[in-house]
């Protein structure tokens, strides 16, 4: 897999309340294609990531965390302004919440651009991913999103829409400009990202259909659906202790996409993916409890609920 993004350096809240008042804050490594590069390397196969991180002590540590990982890091480029962070605040203002708060306004992963698009490192891919992040975060980044989904027509692609970083209407007008023009393989939302898409429709999946082959529609703790030939899987999630839930759709997608990747059945993908999520909200960070099949497995035998 080819994943385009930014990868951002994640300050995540040490204790919960007003960031005004936490003093202390744990590092990670984040951003959604990161996440999705981590979770789909885990489950055995490669990942390219296509981006910029700043010529800084941050960018460092994001490329020799990825490297680590086991990512391909050989095309992610150094950029003159600063790696883009975040911070999650935790459980204000709504318990059990968290919120991101963004400062990467002019980041080096928002430097992205079409140059950066490698033509037949794309043509080669098995399949080209991105996200609403992307397109979001600037100019040049999202024409390097539309640029990679030109050259590949295997695409998967996760609608993520912050509402920190666009308006609904630019959301909706880029996003289904992108599916319009190209259509994905793997289709990877939720029914809010779906509501502010389509509008309030009783049923987003028909309609979102005509633009992809797999549909999978998040539904948070519950779990997740897929949708494919005309057939509908549930996959039920799992109650667990929730640390912090940033990064468990990407834990979701990512595994799911591997998976399938390496001809698991979608049906049966999808229920290992669940958990990839479900582990993931147990600890802070987007990256550190993504799983191996291993784990997976693990989890499937001993957890039962
Ligand atoms: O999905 C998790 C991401 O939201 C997080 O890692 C940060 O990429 C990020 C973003 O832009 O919100």
């Amino acid at each position: 897999m080819i994943a385009l993004g930014e990868i951002l350096i994640e300050l995540n809240a040490l204790s919960p309340g007003p960031l005004r008042h936490v003093s202390y804050f744990e590092k990670h490594v984040a951003g959604s294609e990161a996440n999705y590069c981590v979770a789909f390397v885990r489950l055995g196969n490669n990942c390219v990531y296509l981006g910029r991180v700043g010529e800084d002590e941050f960018g460092h540590n994001a490329i020799e965390w990825l490297r680590g990982k086991g990512v391909d890091v050989s095309h992610i480029k150094f950029d003159s302004s600063p790696t883009g962070i975040f911070f999650i605040q935790r459980d204000y203002p709504v318990p059990s919440q968290s919120e991101s708060i963004y400062y990467r306004k002019g980041s080096a992963g928002s430097n992205l651009n079409p140059d950066d698009v490698d033509e037949s490192l794309v043509k080669s891919a098995n399949l080209v991913h991105s996200t609403g992040i992307t397109l979001a975060i600037s100019e040049t980044a999202k024409e390097a999103v539309f640029k990679a989904f030109s050259l590949n027509e295997v695409r998967s692609f996760d609608t993520n829409i912050r509402l920190k970083l666009w308006t609904p209407e630019k959301a909706r007008e880029t996003i289904m400009r992108l599916l319009k023009v190209h259509p994905v393989k793997y289709l990877i939302t939720d029914r809010e990202d779906a509501e502010i898409l389509l509008g309030k429709v009783e049923d987003p999946v028909k309609p979102l259909m005509e633009y992809t082959d797999v549909l999978i529609m998040k539904e948070g703790p519950h779990g997740a659906s897929v949708y494919y030939e005309g057939r509908k899987h549930f996959s039920h999630g799992y109650s667990v202790p929730v640390r912090d839930v940033v990064g468990a759709g990407d834990a979701l997608g990512g595994t799911f996409l591997s998976l399938v990747t390496s001809g698991f059945p979608i049906e049966k993908a999808l229920d290992y993916a669940v958990v990839s999520s479900a582990l993931n909200v147990t600890i802070r960070g987007d990256q550190e409890n993504l799983p191996s099949i291993k784990d997976i497995e693990t989890f499937l035998e001993r957890v039962r609920n």
